[in-house]
Parts: structure tokens; C-alpha cells; sequence
């Protein structure tokens, strides 16, 4: 059976401007298009992002740089609490799934992965399930790393990446935003932007997108790393979370409103 590979992005799930501040109507909603996904057959693999959960704290002690001598207890701190603020969040996720009947296996990066970005190590077989098995769930997290870095950022976008090309039978993969219709020309804040209905990496980005970035990226990591799937996977979308029945129209290979992005 066809897998689907969902990315619930920290924007959507979480308000971006209040430090543990989770909007719970939109996971609510995301997991019932999820649970007629599932009923509908398809193996579903879930990864989330962290948003307030995650970043604030992060930028504050430069987790995303790795070790800093000057600064190693408060970053040792910041470790615990980010670590624990993300199965915090995830929780809220996965209660919500349960709540709709999905029974899941969370697994944390800190756990099964090591490294940052695309190359990170890890072993990704136990992501592979049946339709009727709990769904693997995994986020974005702080992960220790092999070299003098000690540690970094392990963004939810670059294990959609792995997922997306290495797990078998992937039909789409989705990157779901937070009250934005999908990817624009320029960034949403901007009077006149307007929807990119279909993306390619060698369209590039307007250079004002570059205002809206967070400790791993922001926007433009999410559509390089939907173009790296894109060169694997036919159906790689970039849509409006808050309108979750959209997914239900890409994995029935229909058109929708939100980017499809092309190799
Ligand atoms: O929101 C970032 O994951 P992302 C993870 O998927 C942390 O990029 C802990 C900031």
C-alpha cells in the first residue's frame, strides 16, 4: 500500500510568538484527515516541528551551533528543557491522535540519530510499518553530534528528507504550514504576494524570504528539502495546514490549492 509522509510544521501546531503556546485545533483537525487516510489504507509516517516549542530557546543559546565553552552550562540547561519542551509538544500531538482512534510509536531523534542535516546517521527501518501497525511518529530535536560540535539541531525537514527517499512505497510527502496557502513568491507579510503554484529549486527564492528564518531555516530549507524529495517522490506539496482536507485531494494524485513542488 501507498506510504504518506506528513511533516506538521511548528507554525502550524504551535503560535511562533509565545514560548509553549500549542494550537490545538489545528493538530485536532490535521488528525482527523490522518485517521481517513489510514482508514483509507495508506501507512502514514508522521514528523512535527517545533516551533515555540523549540526555537525560541534554541536561538538563545545557539543550540544549532553546538558547543560553546563560554556559555556550556546554560546551553547544557537549554539541552534538557528544549528536550523536554518537544515531548511535551509531542504528546499534545500524539493524545490527539489517539483521540481519533491512531495508536502511535513516538521516536525521538535523541535516540536513533546522530548528526545534523541531510547526512545524519540513522538507522530509518523502524519507520517502515503496515497500514495496520501504530504509525512511527519523530520531530525535530537536539541531537548529540560526532565531532567537536558535541550537539545541534536536527530539523524535522531534513529527516523528511531521509524518510522521503529511503523508506519504500512513498506516494506523497506533505509539509504542512501555518496560515499560509503554501509557498510565495514572497514572504506572506508582504502586500501582493502571491501563490507559487508549482516550485522548482532553480527558480530560487526572492531574497526577502530570508527575514522569516528560525534556527534551521524557515521556509527556504522546507522547499529545498521538498525539492531534494521531489527528485524520488511524484507528490511533494506544501500546503495549508488549518485546511487539512487538502491532503486527502493529493493522495488521490488530484490538483489543489497549495505548491506542488517539482524535481
Ligand atoms: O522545526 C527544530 O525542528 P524543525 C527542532 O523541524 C528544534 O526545524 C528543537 C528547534
Amino acid at each position: 500500500m501507498p506510504r504518506v509522509i506528513v511533516k506538521l510544521g511548528g507554525g502550524l501546531i504551535t503560535d511562533k510568538s509565545q514560548y509553549r503556546k500549542v494550537r490545538m485545533d489545528y493538530v485536532d483537525a490535521v488528525s482527523a484527515v490522518i485517521k481517513e487516510m489510514k482508514d483509507s489504507g495508506y501507512s502514514v509516517i508522521i514528523v512535527h516541528g517545533a516551533g515555540s516549542f523549540g526555537h525560541l530557546e534554541a536561538r538563545k543559546w545557539k543550540l544549532s551551533e553546538g558547543y560553546d565553552q563560554e556559555i556550556s552550562e546554560e546551553q547544557s540547561k537549554a539541552i534538557s528543557r528544549v528536550r523536554s519542551d518537544m515531548d511535551d509538544l509531542n504528546e499534545y500531538v500524539v493524545r490527539s491522535l489517539m483521540n481519533v482512534g491512531i495508536e502511535c510509536e513516538v521516536m525521538p531523534p535523541r535516540e536513533w540519530a546522530t548528526g545534523v542535516g541531510v547526512e545524519f546517521q540513522g538507522d530509518l527501518n523502524s519507520f517502515v510499518r503496515d497500514p495496520e501497525q501504530p504509525i512511527p511518529i519523530t520531530f525535530g530535536d537536539v541531537v548529540d553530534t560526532a565531532d567537536d560540535t558535541r550537539f545541534g539541531i536536527l530539523s524535522g525537514d531534513h529527516i523528511m528528507v531521509r524518510l522521503g527517499c529511503e523508506v519504500p512505497d512513498v506516494s506523497a510527502c506533505i509539509f504542512l504550514l501555518g496560515d499560509v496557502e503554501g509557498l510565495m513568491d514572497r514572504p506572506p507579510s508582504e502586500p501582493g504576494s502571491v501563490l507559487l503554484p508549482t516550485w522548482k529549486l532553480d527558480e530560487g527564492f526572492s531574497k526577502s524570504h530570508n527575514a522569516d528564518i528560525d534556527v534551521t531555516g524557515g521556509i527556504m530549507l522546507k522547499a529545498q528539502c521538498a525539492s531534494m524529495i521531489a527528485r524520488q517522490v511524484e507528490d511533494v506539496w506544501l500546503l495549508n495546514g488549518t485546511v487539512p482536507s487538502r491532503m486527502l485531494t493529493v493522495v488521490s494524485k488530484e490538483d489543489t490549492l497549495g505548491t506542488k513542488v517539482l524535481q
